[in-house]
């Protein structure tokens, strides 16, 4: 057999080799009107490239072959490379796809330029048509074309071979935080265009209205043939009679100079420029013609008109300091793992959208360019990120000249695709990667290419957030604890930006503090917001049975953030792969079904376009926006007192300007006692994002007595329970107390099922030395007096003996159980100080006056406004992948915890606590590896809370502030149980 020349090449270990017979990229879209190659193919997997097993099976395209039960399976690790070899080598067992088709080329592209496009492969690219070799890419995540205009022939067949070698010297820039795939993960197809061609198209659209467009001609070699010209028309009715061109002749742009461009201009009056909240965008239709007039070639354009501009430590976009309240996002699918859909991308932005998200960071490579496509039309701002993240061996590479030309090339073919893009407002080098030669080199090629944008790259800012000689004009750290950003700010070093491209690690219970890091952001010039990391919690539908991928064939089989019966959420490990990094990749804000954790209304309320403000009687209106009036919002006001009673009224909010404040009358009279007012606010139209009436954001003041507390401070007064005498308190030989509603008697509690964060940042593994997870009781005493029962109990941990006290006291319709626990000097940081107990089964709803209805806990809590609230206990509950601590409600006053027959039990706080109500006790869950191995408990597990450690986010950066902590010293707090 002939040998292979592309085999024989061996371009997965040749570094320098980044592509060959490979097209230059182009912000020319040629997916209209192409012929799909998608569907089913031939498919073989072999063990290494060259390799034959003469097994041809099928395969589904656009599909990593890791997703379809072919023998090789997703592999999880983090920054890590999954096998031993150095930059640039790569591993001899080396699986290798051969993917093949047959595809009727038409005959009526006789004569054109015929272009094979592969949108992304994994993570080199052999190409063959009809026996021969036409071409190699790499680059995992963005298309390849390659002409095949000498190699078919229109009315014929053809044999399309793509040959994807999984691991190469690209591996090594390739080492992002993810599963690892392999195989062809983005759309195959076909195209032709006339021989001479829009071969680039850039776009220049200014806030101002002026419009530049130079089109690139290919191969005109140095001047359009006699004659041919390049129109455009922008807008529909209204801008081409004021724009200068509607056709601009080839005379205009003085042909004779013509070296392969052309250049139109125009300028747009009274233009409706682009901003994430106002993304106005013109159809810009560019024509190459012929000297008969007909058109050649056709690209069709959305055009955006903004200015994006760095100036001092601002980020501005059109002229006006925006706030960035972005997200990381990966392409991913719980089904299909790295392809996903048009709709499922659009599913995704509409979903930040409501949830007041502006911006995307591509992390860690450039997205599908559908994604890009729904960001200029639904409003983001978009970093969008090369791919290069060589975390394992960053320093060896990014100095390495064998890579230089992979930087250069993966950098530059993301800039020519989508620079014409409003949404892309920052060029990002990539992620992860140290910091050399080889990234000045990629940024010098963008700051020529693209003067237009700023650029950044966390590498390159770290080590001095106010280097201006670096490739980087945003200082973009990494989760910096928010005290750093704003020494940094209030420093007078600042000489950029300062924006985290990742913060607020979202691993399971997770995001506390970020309301804190919101208030240093709006109160401090220079801070201008960040991106949380991250999007999605890359859980694969796995079948628990076989431990395949459920492909997509598990379409459906999840539901509220839960994989139905028989299946999983995988993470790192459960596919046998080894080495994996576990549970690290369920660090998103929605579950893989998209499904929003509770995180997400934390950041929606802090995101809110409107804010309401009462100070001394006074009630206003902030409009939080940059760019847009209020007037595309509806509201409703809710009065909501503590005795239970509600009142509504419409609210008709004032045309407050963007940026500014105003009063309004008060909606009620002034309320007796304490009371909490929020403003319920919807979508007063169809938006593209939501139909109208969809919930915007629930600000809240509480209006009490004069005093005003914006959230969630306050909480009225619990009704008094006066001692009554006769009744007696029931308690067994260890003081402990026998209730009829009951399973288990209230006890001390001092540990939760660790979080992530708390298990990543050591302070489960401490905990667990102190042995809080395992407290043994002992009596030391009981005393009765009167109708009152005194018992006093102590526990030896590893840090101390706590002790603790339960006086309980019969009232009228219950008990009161006023409690106490010293903890010693050195148990100094425990999850919680509380009581727990278990109730007889049957009470399966909750219903509360406190905050919510999501769960919250104390540093994160902004998003959950205080209210009657009321759930089935097992809606309560978060399936975080890895089952922790979930369930939480924060400043908790009363409860009732009620069967269908109303009867029940009904619980009073004298202060407002942190109470979780759930199926599962705390050794549950942690013992549980993932959610589908619980099993619920028959009653329910109530946890009332003096204090509750806040969730900080340790799983990766910072831990919670220490006014989160729970301290050492006494704790006391005091409940009422009553029978319902
Ligand atoms: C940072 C990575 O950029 C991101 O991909 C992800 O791994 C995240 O952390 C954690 O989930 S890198 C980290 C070493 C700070």
């Amino acid at each position: 057999m002939r040998r292979d020349p592309l085999i024989a090449l061996r371009p997965w270990e040749a570094p320098e080799v980044t592509s060959w017979g490979r097209l230059p990229m182009s912000s020319v879209d040629r997916r209209d009107g192409a012929l799909s190659l998608d569907g089913t193919w031939h498919f073989q997997l072999v063990p290494a490239p060259g390799a034959s097993s003469g097994e041809w099976t099928r395969i589904e395209v656009p599909g990593a072959w890791t997703m379809q039960d072919l023998g090789d399976l997703p592999q999880y690790t983090n920054f890590q490379m999954p096998w031993a070899e150095f930059p640039p080598a790569s591993p001899a067992a080396n699986p290798t796809g051969v993917y093949e088709r047959s595809v009727d080329i038409p005959a009526d592209w006789a004569g054109r330029r015929i272009v094979l496009q592969v949108g992304a492969a994994e993570s080199v690219l052999l190409v063959h048509v009809n026996g021969t070799p036409v071409g190699i890419s790499k680059d995992s995540h963005l298309a390849a074309e390659f002409d095949l205009s000498d190699v078919v022939r229109p009315g014929d067949p053809a044999t399309v071979r793509l040959t994807v070698v999984k691991w190469s010297d690209a591996s090594h820039i390739e080492d992002q935080d993810q599963w690892w795939h392999a195989g062809i993960t983005r759309s195959v197809l076909l195209y032709a265009t006339d021989p001479l061609h829009l071969a680039d198209v850039t776009v220049r659209a200014r806030q101002d209205g002026r419009l530049r467009v130079d089109c690139q001609v290919r191969d005109a070699a140095g001047a359009l043939p006699e004659g041919w010209y390049v129109t455009g028309a922008l807008g529909g009715q209204l801008l081409v009679q004021d724009a200068e061109f509607d056709r601009v002749n080839a005379e205009d742009m003085r042909v004779s100079d013509f070296l392969g461009e052309a250049r139109l201009s125009a300028a747009v009056r009274e233009v409706r420029p682009w901003t994430a909240e106002t993304p106005e965008l013109y159809d810009l239709t560019v024509r190459l013609h012929r000297a008969d007039g007909s058109v050649a070639d056709t690209s069709h354009h959305r055009v955006g008109f903004r200015d994006v501009e760095v100036r001092g430590t601002n980020l501005l976009v059109n002229g006006e300091r925006i706030f960035i309240r972005g997200i990381n996002r990966h392409d991913f699918h719980p089904l299909t793992g790295r392809t996903v859909s048009a709709d499922d991308m659009r599913a995704d932005l509409v979903l930040l959208k409501r949830f007041g998200f502006n911006a995307i960071r591509t992390a860690h490579y450039p997205n599908d360019p559908t994604l890009l496509d729904l960001a200029d039309d639904l409003g983001f701002y978009v970093v969008d990120e090369a791919n290069i993240e060589s975390h394992d061996h960053a320093h060896e590479i990014a100095d390495d000249p064998r890579y230089l030309g992979a930087f250069v090339d993966r950098v530059s073919r993301m800039v020519l695709r989508d620079k014409n893009h409003p949404s892309v407002i920052i060029w990002s080098l990539g992620n992860e990667s140290d910091y050399g030669a080889n990234h000045d080199a990629a940024a010098g090629w963008v700051r020529r290419h693209d003067p237009t944008r700023p650029l950044q790259y966390e590498g390159a800012a770290k080590l001095d957030w106010a280097d201006l000689s670096v490739a980087s004009d945003i200082a973009c750290p990494m989760y910096a604890p928010i005290e750093d950003c704003v020494a940094h700010a209030l420093s007078a070093e600042q000489t950029k930006p300062l924006i985290q491209c990742e913060y607020s690690h979202a691993m399971g219970n997770s995001n506390g503090t970020l309301a804190d890091h919101w208030a240093a952001i709006e109160s401090i010039p220079g801070l201008q917001g960040g991106f949380i990391w991250e999007f999605w919690d890359h859980g694969i539908l796995q079948r628990v049975n076989d431990g395949r991928p459920a492909g997509r064939a598990g379409a459906g089989l999840y539901g509220k953030g839960v994989a139905a019966p028989g299946h999983r959420w995988a993470y790192g490990g459960d596919f046998g792969d080894s080495p994996n990094d576990g549970v690290f990749c369920a660090d998103g804000l929605v579950f893989p079904d998209r499904t929003p954790k509770p995180a997400m209304y934390e950041h929606r309320e802090i995101a809110a376009p409107l804010r309401l403000r009462y100070r001394q009687g006074v009630l206003l209106v902030d409009n939080r926006q940059h760019f847009r009036s209020l007037d595309w919002l509806s509201a409703e006001w809710c009065l909501v007192h503590a005795d239970g009673s509600t009142r509504t009224a419409p609210a008709a909010l004032p045309d407050v300007p963007p940026g500014c404040s105003e009063a309004i009358p008060m909606p009620f009279p002034a309320p007796e006692g304490e009371a909490w007012l929020t403003l319920r606010v919807t979508t007063a139209d169809d938006e593209p994002w939501a139909p109208r009436g969809t919930e915007v954001c629930l600000p809240q003041v509480c209006l009490s007595m004069g005093r005003s507390t914006e959230l969630s401070t306050g909480i009225a007064p619990a009704p008094s329970h006066e001692p009554v005498s006769g009744t007696s308190v029931e308690v067994d030989g260890d003081g402990l107390l026998v209730h009829p509603m009951l399973a288990s008697p209230p006890v001390l509690s001092l540990w939760r099922a660790p979080t992530d964060n708390d298990e990543v940042g050591g302070m489960a593994a401490r905990w667990r030395d102190w042995g809080l997870d395992a407290l043994v009781r002992k009596v030391l005493g009981l005393d009765r007096e009167g109708a009152q029962v005194t018992v006093r109990a102590e526990y030896a941990t590893g840090a101390g003996i706590v002790r603790h006290e339960q006086v309980i006291t019969p009232v009228a319709g219950g008990l009161r159980i006023e409690e106490s626990a010293q903890l010693p000097e050195a148990l100094d940081d425990v999850a919680r100080v509380g009581t727990v107990f278990e109730t007889v089964g049957g009470l399966d709803v909750l219903d509360w006056y406190g905050q919510g209805p999501w769960e919250s806990y104390p540093d994160r809590s902004a998003g959950a406004p205080v209210g009657h609230h009321s759930l089935d206990v097992d809606d309560l509950f978060t399936p975080y992948l890895r089952p922790q601590e979930s369930g939480g409600r924060h400043g908790v006053r009363r409860f009732t915890l009620s069967a269908p027959d109303a009867t029940g039990l009904a619980v009073d706080l004298a202060a407002p606590s942190q109470v979780s109500v759930t199926r599962y006790r705390a050794e549950d869950l942690a013992a549980a590896a993932h959610h589908d191995e619980l099993v619920p408990r028959p009653g329910c597990v109530v946890h009332l809370d003096a204090a509750h450690r806040g969730l900080g986010t340790a799983s990766c950066g910072p831990d919670t502030s220490p006014q989160y902590l729970v301290a050492a010293g006494t704790h006391r707090w005091s409940w009422t149980l009553r029978v319902l």
